[in-house]
């Protein structure tokens, strides 16, 4: 049995019931929660009970004060992160935060920064290379079976309710790139390399949201690759295969095709070898969601075993940052109309992040265009009564 260690979760609304999930099954791993965290009692007090968690807290601060966590895995939406973060790093805390890491890149850089300055285990919790048949790809690619690809397409495309589970995201003003593009971002970066310009046509195509819904993007990798990536909240198509992600790679030497339910196809020397690449579902889990909660518990294995081993995980803050430095170029090249390059946006993030990391929370100058959403969305979705966790 491995060491045993502490971990606390800070948010235990819809999709922390994932997480609790995952780390409970991880005890065999010697993980033990020892305290959760929200700013809704009831909400604490539930997951307390239901994940026999000895102690609950209603404030990160006080948590903070009485408890020697191992692991802290923020799980609140992300007008919280960089505060939260930045009180964990501070008390050398190694942390996982979920995605989309910050607002914006600057959010991004200072608690990049911030960690590194410390010396502090940061990681995000960016679950899609981490689904079955999304990891399976990687293993095939890493194999060389197609040699590296020099085009690929990865498309998330859904007109499924997910407001029900997640009213907010109708308010974010920052809204589909946000929430879908880190995670179709990430993939492409994943498989195809780094990026060097992006270009990005929005659309808002539900009336009821105040961001965008749907995002096309076109991406230049360093390496001469060229992807298109896209995600959209608005595709009425039939069936509807939430939450699944439909991956097309072209190497040298054949061609990757992941289809609707999980049915990969590898195509190399004139010959098709078919593999079915669904997920298990958990006892925990259900459909169509058992595919993402099989990647929470693959994400937070990954993620304890990088910290138990030293080294940074696959999805640190540093990697996370590439990736969101293509979600921040997009909403860059939907505003111009033109392609935005990376390199200037990330060393602009860097000076900005470093002169924000210093400052204190309250005096962190206002984001201009496009707005935060308000606070006052936020508060009163998450006082909603419990919602189903799928
Ligand atoms: P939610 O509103 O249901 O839950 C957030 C919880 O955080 C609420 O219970 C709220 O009371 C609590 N909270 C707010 N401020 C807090 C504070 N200062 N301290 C402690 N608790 C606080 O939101 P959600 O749908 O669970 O989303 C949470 C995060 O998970 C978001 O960043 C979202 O993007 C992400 N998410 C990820 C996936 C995925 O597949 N990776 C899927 C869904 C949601
Ligand atoms: O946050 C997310 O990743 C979600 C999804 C519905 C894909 O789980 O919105």
């Amino acid at each position: 049995m491995a060491d045993k260690i502490g971990v606390s979760v800070v948010g235990c609304g819809f999709f922390a019931q994932n997480h609790l999930n995952a780390w409970r099954d991880l005890a065999k791993d010697g993980v033990e929660l020892i305290a959760v965290c929200d700013i809704d009692a009831a909400k604490a007090k539930a997951a307390a009970e239901k994940f026999k968690v000895p102690r609950w807290y209603t404030d990160l601060d006080v948590l903070l004060a009485k408890e020697k966590p191992g692991l802290i895995d923020i799980v609140t939406r992300v007008e919280t992160h960089r505060e939260q973060v930045l009180k964990t790093v501070a008390k050398g805390i190694p942390t996982i935060v979920q995605k989309p890491f910050g607002f914006d890149l600057g959010d991004c850089r200072a608690m990049t920064l911030a960690a590194k300055k410390a010396g502090v285990f940061l990681a995000v919790h960016e679950n899609f290379r981490f689904q079955a048949p999304l990891r399976r790809i990687t293993e095939l690619l890493r194999q060389g079976v197609i040699g590296t690809p020099s085009w690929g397409r990865v498309s998330f495309r859904t007109d499924y309710d997910i407001y029900t589970g997640q009213p907010y995201l109708l308010n974010e003003t920052r809204f589909v790139i946000n929430d879908l593009g880190v995670h179709v971002c990430d993939l492409a970066r994943a498989f195809l390399g780094e990026v060097e310009h992006v270009t990005c046509e929005t659309q808002r195509r539900n009336p009821k949201a105040k961001g965008e819904d749907t995002a096309t993007m076109m991406m230049k990798h360093v390496n001469g690759a060229v992807s298109m990536v896209e995600c959209t909240y608005g595709a009425h198509r039939l069936p509807d295969i939430f939450p699944q992600t439909l991956i097309e790679l072209e190497g040298p030497k054949g061609a990757i095709i992941l289809y609707k339910n999980f049915d990969l196809e590898i195509m190399v020397g004139g010959k098709i070898t078919k593999e079915h690449a669904d997920a298990e579902v958990l006892h925990w889990a259900a459909r169509p969601w058992h595919i993402i909660q099989e990647s929470v518990l693959a994400t937070n294995a990954h993620i304890l075993n990088a910290l138990r081993s030293g080294k940074p995980a696959d999805v640190s803050a540093e990697d996370n940052f590439k990736t969101f430095a293509c979600c921040e170029a997009a909403y860059k090249s939907a505003e111009s109309g033109k392609a935005v390059a990376l390199e200037p946006l990330q060393a602009k993030a860097k000076s900005a992040g470093k002169a924000k990391a210093k400052a204190k929370p309250k005096a962190r100058a206002k984001v201009k265009s496009p707005k935060r959403p308000a606070k006052k969305a936020g508060k009163k979705s998450s006082k909603k009564a419990a919602r189903s966790k799928k």
